[in-house]
């Protein structure tokens, strides 16, 4: 495993599996009062993705439905032009959105027309005061530094599972090239988005270690999306039975007790999540959403069940001029959240 991104271990897996196997309320219970201390509970910020590349990825993910291995019914396209994203953008920020982010279904970044118009396009995001983030395959240190230049808050990278398991989900790239990735996302200055997908067929003891991976990044991601299997007709996983939800809560759980100031967002997979779950899910210190019809190809909640889901929670989207984004909050001094503390929570007594 590269060390680069490994601090010294400040969550042991005895400790994470302890705080995994607690009952499920005392753990909900505890994660609650850490989303409370760090965060302000009331607030979800909503996020808009968009596939600006789609389709014919090299790659072999086994639950992807834009790898070229797989018949899907995902439509190969184009990249799509700069004014056509930023149409997309600004009817995102229209809706309330407050973070824009962007896909291409590249194995890796390679220089030239196509990049340079991913910069062009995150400039303009940023131009339309929103978060810009993109997920772009991996990074050298180099793209990784103009991605920065060009103003990009935050880069998606995901680890997915546990290092034992992830060679049985793919086989065209390692873990190892996945931190080295993060690494050079991290020394560029930009914002670590970092998940993972629950519902592959791991283990409990494969979303424990993935958590303690995640938790022990130095420094520790800014942004955990946590994915439920989105399971599509045609990749390898098409016939994964659903996620147990209750899973669904303990991970969000754990993960916002293992990192505090993170974002955790509720990603692919609340199409099929009741929502009394999803309700839980905020309660355990989830605090933000992807909205929209779409995630990249596959569907998503619809505009009327968010709202009503959040209004009768009583949660309100975040405000369009409040940036958390460390890399943005220069932008608007004096918004930052609840006053954290400094110390990290200790395991459930
Ligand atoms: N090609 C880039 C990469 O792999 O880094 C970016 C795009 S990829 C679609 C981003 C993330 O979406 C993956 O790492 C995975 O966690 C998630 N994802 C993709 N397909 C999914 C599915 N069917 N269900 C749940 N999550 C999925
Ligand atoms: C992440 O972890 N989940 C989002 C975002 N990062 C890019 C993507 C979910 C994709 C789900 C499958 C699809 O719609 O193609
Ligand atoms: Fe390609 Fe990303 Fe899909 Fe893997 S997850 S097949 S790298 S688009």
């Amino acid at each position: 495993m590269a060390t680069t991104t490994m601090q010294a271990e400040k969550w042991t897996l005895s400790a994470i599996a302890e705080l995994y196997d607690a009952p499920l309320l005392d753990l909900v219970f505890r994660a609650a009062e850490v989303h409370r201390r760090y965060h302000d509970p009331r607030e979800v910020q909503l996020c808009t993705l968009l596939s600006i590349k789609t389709g014919n990825c090299p790659e072999d993910c086994a639950y992807c439905p834009q790898s070229s291995r797989y018949e899907t019914e995902v439509d190969p396209g184009r990249m799509m032009k700069t004014d056509e994203v930023l149409a997309a953008a600004r009817e995102a920020k229209e809706a309330g959105s407050t973070r824009f982010c962007m896909g291409a279904a590249w194995r890796e970044v390679t220089d030239g027309r196509a990049f340079d118009r991913v910069l062009e396009i995150v400039r303009g995001v940023r131009g339309l005061g929103m978060e810009a983030c993109c997920t772009l395959g991996m990074l050298t240190e180099d793209q990784a530094h103009r991605l920065a230049e060009a103003g990009l808050s935050a880069y998606n990278h995901n680890l997915d599972t546990s290092e034992n398991f992830y060679g049985q989900i793919i086989t065209t790239r390692t873990y190892e090239d996945r931190l080295r990735t993060i690494a050079n996302v991290s020394k560029a200055g930009i914002s670590v988005c970092c998940g993972g997908i629950l519902g592959l067929g791991e283990s409990q003891l494969d979303r424990i270690k993935l958590l303690h991976t995640l938790a022990n990044l130095d420094p520790q991601p800014e942004s955990v999306p946590i994915n439920a299997l989105v399971p599509v007709e045609g990749t390898p996983l098409e016939g994964k039975p659903a996620l147990d939800t209750f899973e669904w809560i303990r991970a969000i759980a754990v993960a916002r007790i293992l990192l505090p100031r993170a974002m955790v967002r509720l990603s692919a997979g609340r199409l099929s999540i009741p929502r009394e779950a999803q309700a839980l899910a905020f309660l355990a210190g989830a605090n933000s959403i992807f909205t929209g019809e779409k995630l990249l190809t596959t569907p998503n909640p619809e505009a009327d069940f968010d709202r009503s889901l959040l209004a009768d929670l009583g949660l309100q989207g975040r405000a369009p001029d409040k940036h958390e984004c460390p890399k943005d909050r220069h932008a608007t001094a004096g918004t930052g959240t609840v006053a954290p503390e400094e110390r990290v929570a200790a395991p459930l007594a």
